[in-house]
């Protein structure tokens, strides 16, 4: 190993130290090992035509995994819409008539005038990883209004509860005051880290 090819793997390595602290900075990880965001948002598309989506947003906390669920495009004021987690199954099955058994039941929607809805539950003992287990289908379902002596009405707005192509979560959120996403500030780094570390090199390459 030459003194060039030194000085170009120190600087190459000093990127990756440089990264890795920015990593950590950042609240990624705490160790070697990249850990789960401590929240993801589900997007909720709409089933059967009805127009309804919205988002679901998990976030782990001391005690449980709280999920939260924001709707839009609810059609009438005032229904109560039941929501659950449903195992076993996934959305594409269940609009095709396939409805997986609800495991989890959520705190129930109410249509605001506007269409919009939430519910907010704690989900006490679970984690992300036990939500998110890739060996378990599950999906979360909002049902269409409970008509007495119907049953469990049809679900009109789904969710699988995986994480996206790619290992990462759908998205990780901030708090709502806004700011750009942990992600994008860490991509910006790693664009800064890695030319700087190329700079290095090139400008080494360039003096022998
Ligand atoms: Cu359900």
């Amino acid at each position: 190993m030459n003194g060039v090819t030194r000085l170009a793997t120190g600087a190459v390595l000093g990127g990756a130290a440089l990264l890795a602290l920015l990593a950590l900075t950042l609240g990624f990880g705490g160790g070697a090992i990249a850990q789960e965001p401590e929240s993801m948002v589900l997007q909720l598309s709409p089933s059967r035509d009805s127009g309804v989506g919205g988002t679901a947003t998990l976030t782990e906390a001391g005690d449980g995994v709280r999920v939260e669920l924001n709707m839009r495009g609810l059609p009438d004021a005032g229904v109560e819409h039941i929501n659950h987690f449903h195992t076993g199954g996934t959305c594409t099955a269940d609009r095709a008539g396939n409805v997986a058994p609800a495991t989890i039941p959520l705190e129930a929607i109410v249509a605001n005038e506007d269409g919009t809805g939430s519910g907010t539950t704690t989900l006490e003992d679970a984690t992300l990883n036990s939500l998110f287990d890739p060996g378990k289908d599950r999906y979360i379902a909002l049902h269409s209004e409970v008509e007495e002596g119907e049953g469990v009405p049809s679900v009109i707005s789904c969710a699988d509860v995986v994480e996206a192509a790619g290992g990462g979560a759908v998205s990780t959120t901030l708090p709502e005051s806004g700011g750009p996403l942990p992600a994008m500030l860490l991509a910006a780094a790693t664009v800064l880290a890695l030319g700087a570390a190329g700079g290095v090199v090139r400008l080494v390459r360039r003096g022998s």
